[in-house]
């Protein structure tokens, strides 16, 4: 038996790790029965779109869902509020993988309603800011072409700090930059480096408003046509992974920040706490325009995320 592992992202990046672990994991303690086959971006067609396709029929097993993901799971966009999660990484690997939150009917419906399921979320690292201009208020973001996933709330939130987001596709990001149709970007740290994004800018802004989250989702029929011991070996491999998939973020984004200092000339900047607080106060009002774009199952994931993240409060022991 074989089951495919559709990634959005290319080999060596945290994806791609993460899925790696996973295939290991599974082979041995399947004794062999099972086959993980990874598909990195673009080996499985051109658009994200492609990608949640196949899982939705089955032609792909397993695959990550970020961003891009809210034209097919709406409550999705959930994962890209800003200033929702805990500070610590590792403590937000715990409440997205928690039972309060992960298990919450809401979650679960969200994406059985659309033929998947949930099986884990995995934080990828911070989600920074690079720019051709310095920023540090929402002000030096007016009407900025900063480019985001394509997601509503995503949207939203960028307009709410007075930006005006545009989407472009993962692929053609990085001529996009280049050439000026983007001034803007978004991305965790070690893929502004994988994917050369920070050499066509010229500032790097930390601001911590949020952090990067692939969810991990499988195909439901494939679901739940699996025996019982097949399904906890998956639930117990991904428990695993909370850490492993932590360890392998921070290195990862560590590194490659070193990586970006030695071989570019980008400026970094770290926003002050009160910098920090001016874009909270915007992004506020976002929580609602969630929940009145993606209805009840909305409010109610949020709330499950809330108590969970409540529940894993202080628990980061990394
Ligand atoms: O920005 C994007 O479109 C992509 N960036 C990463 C780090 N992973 C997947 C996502 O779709």
């Amino acid at each position: 038996e074989t089951w495919r592992f559709g990634l959005e992202e290319i080999e060596g990046s945290v994806q791609y790790e993460y899925a790696k672990e996973f295939k290991e994991r599974i082979e041995e303690e399947s004794g062999g029965d099972i086959t993980v086959q990874l598909l990195p971006y673009g080996k499985w067609g051109s658009s994200y779109s492609a990608l949640y396709d196949a899982i939705q029929n089955g032609a792909i097993q397993i695959g990550f869902g970020s961003g891009f993901l809210g034209g097919t799971v709406p409550e999705s966009q959930l994962m890209s509020l800003n200033f929702v999660m805990p500070e610590d990484e590792l403590e937000t690997a715990k409440a997205l993988n928690s039972d309060t939150f992960l298990k919450s009917d809401a979650w679960q419906q969200s994406f059985r309603k659309r033929g998947l399921v949930p099986l884990a979320g995995l934080p990828e690292g911070y989600q920074v800011w690079t720019a051709n201009k310095e920023i540090r208020s929402p002000e030096d973001m007016k009407n900025l072409h900063i480019r985001v996933m394509d997601n509503s709330l995503l949207r939203a939130t960028y307009r709410a700090y007075g930006a005006a987001p545009i989407t472009i596709a993962y692929g053609e990001l990085y001529s996009a930059l280049q050439q000026g149709q983007a001034d803007a970007n978004i991305q965790p740290v070690f893929a502004h480096e994988e994917m050369g994004f920070y050499e066509v800018q010229d500032y790097m802004i930390f601001a911590n408003q949020s952090q990067f989250v692939g969810n991990v989702i499988g195909n439901l029929d494939w679901w739940e046509g699996l025996s019982e011991d097949q399904q906890k070996m998956v639930e117990q491999t991904t428990q695993e992974l909370v850490q492993v998939g932590h360890d392998i973020q921070s290195q990862f984004n560590k590194e490659r920040l070193d990586t970006i200092k030695d071989k570019g000339d980008i400026q970094i900047i770290e926003l002050s706490d009160d910098e920090r607080a001016k874009f909270e106060e915007k992004a506020k009002p976002v929580r609602d325009t969630y929940v009145n774009e993606v209805g009840e199952r909305g409010q109610a994931s949020l709330d499950a995320l809330l108590e969970a993240i409540d529940e894993n409060k202080g628990d980061s022991a990394s």
